[in-house]
């Protein structure tokens, strides 16, 4: 039996933790922000670290809160909410922008990144900007861009060595159009389909697998029921984190700027989580027993992405955004 005194006890650290957890959310102002992967993950560590700096800088007046683990929705769909506003703020892949905003198209083609240095030094430049600024005329405003390794196909059925090897097996890519294309160009078929639907698929057999990087792979699961890991690093798609205009228009220049700066000291610190993340992922996965396909000639995937790139970049501002990412050392 519990004793009064213990209970009572129990009762006042109870209020005590009350009063602690809402002394933490105590800003005038929680912005809420989405991330579809789980607390812990350098994403959503980076908007953790984000709103700490906001918290500190405002004297505690805008704090943000992250929502992890899909608890607002799927991509695609918190990402209309918060265009309209339902949502403040969202960490997102470029990938399901690609339909809404062309201009995420180009960083999102296959292949368009010689390699992660590469992609850094586009997008933390006037390249990069120029592609934030895209999303004002959507009802976003893009803060930063955050790391996305290298993507690479995995599957339940065989080790794909070569291009031959995709031929009519099943792939899921991300909501765009354009990963449709990829994975028809290279002779599989693709269902697009929302992140959270991918493990069970999979392990059903209504697809034979789908392409992520090591920590997404490691994260989901999906390392858990397909073994085949082809590192053919087809992609290098940046992630991006927005705010909506909405919620951004209800802030003065002054926290606008706060928040802006915060964003920008958010990106080298989920640059090094990823990295750790990366690596710590890649063991894990090699220690399941995932047979991992390295090494493999990426020419005929690169040779195969020529009608990907001429039905995507279709007007003279893509050209120009290919030629000018092409044309950085
Ligand atoms: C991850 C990315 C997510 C999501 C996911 C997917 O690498 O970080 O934002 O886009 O891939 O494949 O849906």
């Amino acid at each position: 039996m519990v004793g009064l005194k213990t209970l009572k006890k129990a009762l006042i650290s109870g209020a005590a933790l009350a009063v602690l957890s809402i002394s933490a959310h105590a800003a005038d102002l929680v912005l809420r922000s989405s991330d579809t992967h789980p607390d812990g993950y350098p994403t959503v560590e980076a908007v953790k670290y984000m709103g700490k700096l906001v918290e500190e800088r405002t004297d505690g007046r805008i704090g943000i809160e992250v929502f992890h683990s899909a608890q607002l929705g799927e991509e695609k769909d918190t990402i209309e909410q918060t265009r309209f506003g339902v949502i403040d703020m969202n960490r997102v892949s470029l990938g399901p922008f690609n339909n809404l905003i062309e201009e995420t198209r180009v960083p999102s083609l296959p292949y368009i990144f010689r390699s992660v240095e590469h992609m850094h030094k586009v997008m933390d430049g006037e390249i990069g900007q120029d592609i934030l600024d895209a999303f004002e005329e959507h009802g976003l405003i893009g803060l930063a861009f955050y790391d996305g390794g290298a993507r690479s196909f995995y599957n339940s059925k065989k080790p794909i060595t070569s291009k031959e090897d995709l031929a009519g097996m099943k792939f899921r890519v991300m909501q765009s159009d354009l990963f449709v294309d990829m994975v028809d160009a290279l002779g599989a078929n693709a269902t697009p389909m929302p992140y959270g639907e991918v493990y069970s698929s999979i392990q059903t057999g209504v697809i034979d697998g789908a392409e992520n990087n090591w920590p997404s792979f490691e994260s989901s699961g999906h390392f858990e029921v397909a073994g085949y890991y082809t590192l053919d690093e087809h992609l290098i798609v940046p992630e991006v984190l927005v705010i909506s205009k909405t919620s951004w228009d209800k802030l003065s220049p002054e926290d606008q700027e706060i928040l802006r700066q915060a964003a920008k000291e958010s990106v080298p610190y989920m640059r090094k989580l990823w990295a750790e993340r990366e690596a710590a992922s890649e063991a894990k996965v090699r220690e399941a027993g995932v047979e991992i396909i390295s090494g493999i000639d990426k020419t005929p995937f690169i040779e195969a992405m020529g009608p990907v790139y001429e039905k995507h970049v279709t007007s003279d501002k893509l050209k120009d955004l290919v030629e000018r990412i092409r044309a950085v050392e």
